[in-house]
C-alpha cells in the first residue's frame, strides 16, 4: 500500500482534539482570571511567528550547523511554515489531527512544528531515543494520522522503524521523512505548496501533546494550549533575561519541554532572538558553536553540566558570550552547582520543571547560597503550591511533603486518561507532581525526593512499571521489581530485581537484550539485573521498593 493514501471515504474520521473534549480544562472562572491578569492573551504560535517575522524579517531565527550551516531568517521560517502547512493541508492533515514528530536537533523541527501549529494539527513530541514500542504506542493511542521521522540518524534507521510500526497504527495514513533517502516514505521537501488561507486554531485550543515522564505502564500525553504555553514562555523570558539579542543553544533533544520552553528555543523565538541547534551535547561539539555563534544562554541536565564544567577548565574555546546556564531535569548537587560559575564564567539558574506545567527558577539576582541550594521559585505569582502529607493535609512551612500545584499553565488532566486523572489530580484541580519538596522561608522549593514510582536517570524519566511489564513477558521471569539506585554521575540508574521461574535460567545480559529487542528506548534498559529468591516486603505485604533501593549498591561507573 502506498504510504501516501489520501483521506478516503472509509478512512477513520479524524477526531478533533480541542481542549475540553479530550482532556479536562480550566474551569471558566479560572480561565477568566488568567485572561484578566494578562497571562492568556489570545495569541497563537502561528500569529506569534507572523508578528516576529513582520517586525524583523531579516534577523536570523534558526541556525542549523549540521544541516550545511543553514541560517533561516524570521521571514524564511515564517514562509516555510506557511508553505508546509499548505502542503500538509493538501495531503489531508486537518485541524485537531495528531502528528507524531520524532526529529532530532535540526532546522526541520521548527519548520514542521510551526506548520502544524498554523494548521492547528497537534504535534505529539516523541524523542529521538524512542523506539518501536513507544512510537507504536504514541501513534495508536493518539490516533495519529501522520508520523514524521529523520530517516537514518546517528546510525539508526527510523524509516525501518516506521515501516514496522505502521500495521500497529491503523489511523496512520502518511509517513514523512525529513532527510536522506526517502525510501518508501514521502520526503518532507516534496510537501510544501502555495500558501492557502487556513482556518487555524484558537488560542484556547490545544497546540500540542507533550509526553509525561510517567510512573505507569504507558506514558501519558500532556495537552498544552497556545494560551498557556505562550504565557510560560513570556514569563520564562523575563526571568531568564531573554530578549531579541539572546542566542539560545538547543543542546538537549529539541522536543523535550525543558529546551523547548524553559525558556528554550520557543522562548528565544518568542523574544525575537536566535536559536542555534547543537547536533550533539558533548563539549567538543557545543563549545566551538558557543564561540562561533555567540551563544548567550542554554540549558543542561546535571550530568552534562558536570561534563561541561570539567571540560571548560582545560578547553581552548572562548565561552565568554555565555551569560546564563540553566540546569534542571534532575537534582543538581550543591557541590556541582558551586563549580559552574568559576568554570564556565556564566551565571547559573536552577530550573525545576515538568512537562505538565509548573516551572520553578532560581532568580538571577538571588544570592549564591539560594542559587546553589534550592530549585527555585514558581514562575508565576498565580502558581498555587501546596506541600501536603500522605493524607493531603497541608504541612507547616519548612517540612518535606508532596508537592501539589495548580495554575495558569499547569494542565488540569492528561489527554484521554479519565481514570488516571482521578488519581493524579485532586478534586479541586491540583496536579499531584509525585515530587517531595520543602519550601524555604523565601518560598524557594528544595526537591527532597520522589514519591512516584519512577527512575530519573540523569533527567531521563523511566516509569518502573513500563520496564517491569516488558520483563514480565520474558518466559524465564516469575516476578520483577525495578528501582532507582544512586549513581555518582547520572544521579540514578536502574536496577531490576528478578525472581526467576522455578527451574528457569537466564543471564542478566539476556534480559537486558530482551528489553531492547522489545523496542524500548535504550535509556530504559536496566543498568543492572539482580536475581533474587524473594522480594523484601512492607508491613502490608507489598514489595518494599524502599528496601530494595537501599540495598542495591552499584559499582561506580568508570
Ligand atoms: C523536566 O520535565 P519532565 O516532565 O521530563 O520531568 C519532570 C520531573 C519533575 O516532576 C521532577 O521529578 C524532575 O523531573 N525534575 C527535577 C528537577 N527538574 C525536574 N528534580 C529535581 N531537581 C530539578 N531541578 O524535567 C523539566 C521541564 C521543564 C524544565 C526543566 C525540567
Amino acid at each position: 500500500m502506498s504510504t501516501d493514501a489520501p483521506r478516503s471515504a472509509d478512512a477513520p474520521p479524524s477526531t478533533a482534539a480541542t481542549a475540553g473534549a479530550d482532556a479536562p480544562t480550566w474551569p471558566p472562572e479560572f480561565a477568566a482570571r488568567y485572561r484578566a491578569a494578562g497571562h492568556w492573551r489570545g495569541e497563537t504560535f502561528g500569529a506569534m511567528l507572523r508578528e516576529r517575522a513582520a517586525a524583523h524579517p531579516d534577523r536570523i531565527a534558526v541556525v542549523d550547523p549540521a544541516g550545511a550551516g543553514r541560517r533561516w531568517t524570521y521571514r524564511e521560517l515564517d514562509r516555510r511554515a506557511d508553505r508546509l502547512a499548505a502542503g500538509f493541508a493538501a495531503r489531508g492533515i486537518a485541524k485537531g489531527d495528531r502528528v507524531v514528530v520524532q526529529l532530532p536537533n535540526t532546522a526541520e523541527f521548527f519548520e514542521v512544528v510551526f506548520a502544524l501549529f498554523r494548521l492547528g494539527a497537534l504535534p505529539v513530541f516523541a524523542l529521538p531515543a524512542h523506539r518501536e514500542a513507544e512510537i507504536a504506542y504514541f501513534c495508536s493511542f493518539s490516533e495519529a494520522v501522520a508520523y514524521i521521522h529523520p530517516g537514518v540518524h546517528e546510525g539508526f534507521d527510523y524509516g525501518a522503524l516506521a515501516t514496522r510500526v505502521r500495521p500497529e497504527a491503523p489511523t496512520l495514513r502518511q509517513v514523512f521523512v525529513s532527510g536522506g533517502e526517502p525510501g518508501e516514505h514521502t520526503p518532507l521537501r516534496a510537501v510544501p505548496a502555495a500558501p492557502v488561507a487556513l482556518d487555524g486554531p484558537k488560542a484556547s485550543d490545544l497546540a500540542f501533546l507533550q509526553l509525561s515522564g510517567g510512573s505507569t505502564g504507558v506514558p501519558k500525553l500532556i495537552p498544552r494550549t497556545h494560551d498557556d504555553y505562550l504565557y510560560s514562555l513570556r514569563r520564562s523570558n523575563e526571568i531568564c533575561e531573554v530578549d531579541q539579542d539572546s542566542v539560545y543553544l538547543v543542546v538537549l533533544p529539541a522536543a523535550h519541554n525543558f529546551p523547548l520552553s524553559s525558556p528554550g528555543s520557543l522562548g528565544a523565538l518568542c523574544a525575537g532572538g536566535r536559536v542555534v541547534l547543537c547536533p550533539r551535547p558533548d563539549p567538543e561539539t557545543a563549545f566551538p558553536l558557543i564561540a562561533r555563534e555567540g551563544v548567550t544562554i542554554t540549558g543542561l541536565v546535571p550530568p552534562l553540566a558536570l561534563v561541561w564544567t570539567e571540560a571548560a577548565a582545560s578547553d581552548r574555546y572562548d565561552l565568554s558570550s555565555l551569560d546564563v546556564l540553566l540546569v534542571g531535569g534532575a537534582k543538581f548537587s550543591e557541590e556541582a552547582a558551586r563549580r559552574v560559575t568559576p568554570a564556565l564564567g556564566c551565571r547559573l539558574q536552577q530550573v525545576f520543571g515538568m512537562a505538565e506545567g509548573l516551572v520553578n527558577y532560581t532568580r538571577l539576582d538571588d544570592d549564591i547560597e539560594t542559587i546553589v541550594t534550592t530549585q527555585g521559585l514558581p514562575l508565576s505569582a498565580d502558581d498555587e503550591i501546596r506541600v501536603v502529607d500522605d493524607h493531603d493535609n497541608e504541612l507547616p512551612a519548612g517540612e518535606t511533603g508532596h508537592l501539589l500545584t495548580r495554575g495558569p499553565y499547569t494542565i488540569r488532566g492528561y489527554w484521554r486518561a479519565p481514570e488516571h486523572n482521578a488519581r493524579s489530580f485532586t478534586g479541586d484541580g491540583f496536579y499531584r507532581t509525585g515530587d517531595l519538596v520543602r519550601m524555604t522561608r523565601t518560598g524557594h522549593l528544595v526537591v527532597e525526593g520522589r514519591a512516584k514510582d519512577q527512575i530519573n536517570r540523569g533527567g531521563e524519566k523511566i516509569a518502573a512499571e513500563e520496564v517491569e511489564n516488558v520483563l514480565l513477558a520474558h518466559p524465564a521471569v516469575f516476578d520483577v521489581s525495578v528501582v532507582a539506585v544512586p549513581d555518582a554521575y547520572l544521579g540514578e540508574r536502574t536496577c531490576a530485581y528478578v525472581i526467576l521461574r522455578q527451574g528457569a535460567e537466564a543471564r542478566p545480559a539476556a534480559l537486558r537484550r530482551f528489553v531492547r529487542e522489545r523496542g524500548l528506548a535504550a535509556y530504559k534498559v536496566p543498568d543492572r539485573v539482580v536475581f533474587v529468591a524473594e522480594f523484601p516486603q512492607t508491613g502490608v505485604g507489598k514489595i518494599s521498593k524502599k528496601h530494595q533501593r537501599q540495598t542495591a549498591a552499584l559499582p561506580t561507573p568508570r
